[in-house]
């Protein structure tokens, strides 16, 4: 079924110039860009798009992070897009993520993990939403 999720690369892979090479893995599997922007999030922004980990101890933190530099949102769609991508990004701890996986290969540390995928196409229209104001 063709499905559009929402892609945000992190603040540490644009300072450590990886948008080139990450975008180049969704390409590679056929997955069409249909929005692509380099651009601030704002704390409302993060607040809402991250509101499933208000209350835990690392959420302060990870709103701090999302918000401290630009970042690359895109819409991407294809076949199966949210699992397709969600495979190419691998697990949410990079040390966990499997060699030839976004955050296996380029990531360091959890809170900063290089990239975000929606993990459900019901997140992923929430998550256009904020984002692109769809
Ligand atoms: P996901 O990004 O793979 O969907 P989530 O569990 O939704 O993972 O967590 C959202 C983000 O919060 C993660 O990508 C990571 O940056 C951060 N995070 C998750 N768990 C922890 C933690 O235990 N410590 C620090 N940061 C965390
Ligand atoms: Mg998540």
């Amino acid at each position: 079924m063709n499905q559009r999720t929402f892609i945000m690369i992190k603040p540490d892979a644009v300072v450590r110039g990886l948008i080139a090479p990450i975008v180049a893995r969704f390409e590679a599997c056929s997955l069409k860009i249909e929005r692509m922007e380099l651009g601030n999030v704002t704390r409302e922004q993060a607040e809402a798009s991250y509101a499933e980990h208000e209350g835990k101890p690392f959420y302060t933190g990870l709103v701090a992070y999302i918000t401290s530099g630009p970042v690359v949102k895109m819409v991407l769609s294809g076949p199966e897009a949210v699992t397709v991508c969600r495979k190419l990004m691998g697990a949410t701890n990079p040390r966990d993520a499997a060699p030839g996986t976004i955050r296996g290969d380029f990531g360091l540390t959890l809170d900063a993990n290089i990239i975000h995928g929606s993990d459900s196409p019901e997140s992923a229209t929430r998550e256009i939403a904020i984002f692109f104001g769809e």
